[in-house]
C-alpha cells in the first residue's frame, strides 16, 4: 500500500492543552506521525511519498469558506496582538449569545470558529494543517487512479472539524475533503467509516443532510465521553440525509469482542449502501493503553480490523485520525493496513 506523508506536520509542535484543570503539553504531538512513518518502513508496507500542493476549493465546499480563510490568519494575528506561545480560544458564543457575527479580536474569532479549546496554534500550525489537507487529497488521487487502497498519514487529524468549527486537535476535516473530491471526480456515493475512539462530530455535522456521503461512527458513548454533544444512536441524518448517518456509541471498558460486533454491523451498513469508495477515519485510540481513552483493544486486534474492512472489497482510503499511546501507535495503525492487505 502506498502512503502519503508530509514532514511539514512537524511545525505543529509544542502546543499546550487544557486538561482537567491543568495546562499540559498536548497529547497530539509530532512523534505520533514519526513513529507511524518508521513502522511503515519496518514492515515494508510500501512506498512513502510527499503530497502535491492542492488548492482549497474542495475544502471550501465542505467548510464555510470564511472559516478556511480564517485559519492561516490566526497565528499572524495572535502575534500582531502582542502574544506568543500557544493560541487557543477561551470564550464561545453559546445559546443566547450572538453566534452569527465574527468579532474582530483574534481571541474572540478563535472562539467563534471552535467548539472547544483543543484546536491550538503555534507558528507552524497553518503549514501543518495545509500539508495534512494536501496529504489526504494526494492519497485520494492514488485511489482514484486505481490503487486498491492508500494511506493518508495525516497530522493534524480532522474528524472533529465541522463546516465552520475546529476543535479536538482538528482544523480541516481531511476525510470530508477527500469524500467531496471523490464525488467531484466521478463517484456517486462515498462511505466514511470512522473507527477512532472519539465520535467524528465534525464529519457527522458536515454530511448530516446529505445522501451522497454515508457516515458510520464507532465511538465512546457521548453520555460519558468527549466530544459529548453529538454521537448518540438516534442521530440518523435529516432531510435528504435521513438514514445515511449511523452511530455506534459504546461504554467505557468496551473490549474487542463488543467493538468487533459494532464493526460488523457498520460494515454491513456500508455494504448495503454500495459506495463507489470507502474512506476510513483511522484512529487507534481504542487501544487499551491509550492515555486519554477507555476502550480495551489490543495490538493483535488491529490487523483483524483491517481484514474485516478489506472484506468489503471497496477502493479504500485510510485517513489518519487519533491515537495517543505513541509507543504502540505505529504497530497499531500499520497493523490495520497490513491486516487489510491480508498479511
Ligand atoms: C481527537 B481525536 C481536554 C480533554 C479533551 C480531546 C481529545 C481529542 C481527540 N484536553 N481531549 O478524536 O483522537
Ligand atoms: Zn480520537
Amino acid at each position: 500500500m502506498k502512503t502519503v506523508f508530509s514532514p511539514r506536520h512537524a511545525g505543529h509542535s509544542g502546543n499546550l492543552e487544557l486538561m482537567a484543570g491543568e495546562i499540559l503539553p498536548a497529547f497530539e504531538k509530532p512523534s505520533r506521525a514519526e513513529i507511524i512513518r518508521k513502522r511503515i518502513d519496518a514492515v515494508d508496507l510500501g512506498p512513502v511519498s510527499e503530497p502535491d500542493a492542492h488548492d482549497l476549493s474542495t475544502a471550501k465546499k465542505v467548510h464555510d469558506p470564511a472559516f478556511i480563510d480564517f485559519l492561516p490568519t490566526v497565528y499572524p494575528e495572535w502575534e500582531k496582538s502582542g502574544r506568543s506561545g500557544t493560541a487557543m480560544p477561551y470564550t464561545w458564543p453559546v445559546r443566547g449569545l450572538r453566534g452569527d457575527v465574527p468579532p474582530a479580536a483574534i481571541e474572540a474569532k478563535l472562539g467563534f470558529y471552535s467548539f472547544d479549546a483543543g484546536a491550538t496554534f503555534v507558528k507552524g500550525t497553518w503549514d501543518a494543517i495545509k500539508s495534512s489537507h494536501d496529504t489526504a487529497l494526494t492519497a485520494a488521487a492514488l485511489v482514484k487512479a486505481g490503487e486498491r487502497a492508500a494511506f493518508a498519514l495525516c497530522r493534524p487529524p480532522g474528524h472533529h472539524a465541522g463546516s465552520n468549527f475546529m476543535g479536538g486537535y482538528c482544523f480541516i476535516n481531511n476525510a470530508a475533503v477527500a469524500a467531496q473530491r471523490f464525488l467531484d471526480t466521478g463517484a456517486t456515493r462515498v462511505s466514511i467509516l470512522d473507527v477512532d475512539y472519539h465520535h467524528g462530530n465534525g464529519t457527522q455535522q458536515m454530511f448530516y443532510e446529505r445522501s451522497d456521503v454515508q457516515v458510520v461512527n464507532l465511538h465512546g458513548d457521548p453520555m460519558q465521553e468527549y466530544p459529548y454533544f453529538l454521537g448518540h444512536a438516534d442521530e440518523k441524518g435529516a432531510s435528504e440525509g435521513e438514514g445515511f448517518n449511523h452511530n455506534f456509541p459504546m461504554p467505557w471498558g468496551t473490549d474487542f469482542a463488543q467493538w468487533k460486533a459494532a464493526l460488523d454491523a457498520g460494515c454491513d451498513l456500508v455494504a448495503d449502501y454500495r459506495p463507489d469508495v470507502l474512506i476510513v477515519s483511522l484512529g487507534v485510540d481504542t487501544f487499551e493503553r491509550d492515555p486519554i481513552s477507555q476502550f480495551k483493544l489490543k495490538s493483535d486486534d488491529y490487523p483483524e480490523i483491517g481484514r474485516r474492512i478489506a472484506e468489503l472489497g471497496l477502493p479504500t482510503l485510510f485517513v489518519m485520525e487519533g491515537g495517543y499511546a505513541v509507543d504502540e501507535i505505529g504497530i497499531n495503525a500499520v497493523g490495520v493496513l497490513t491486516g487489510f492487505e491480508g498479511r
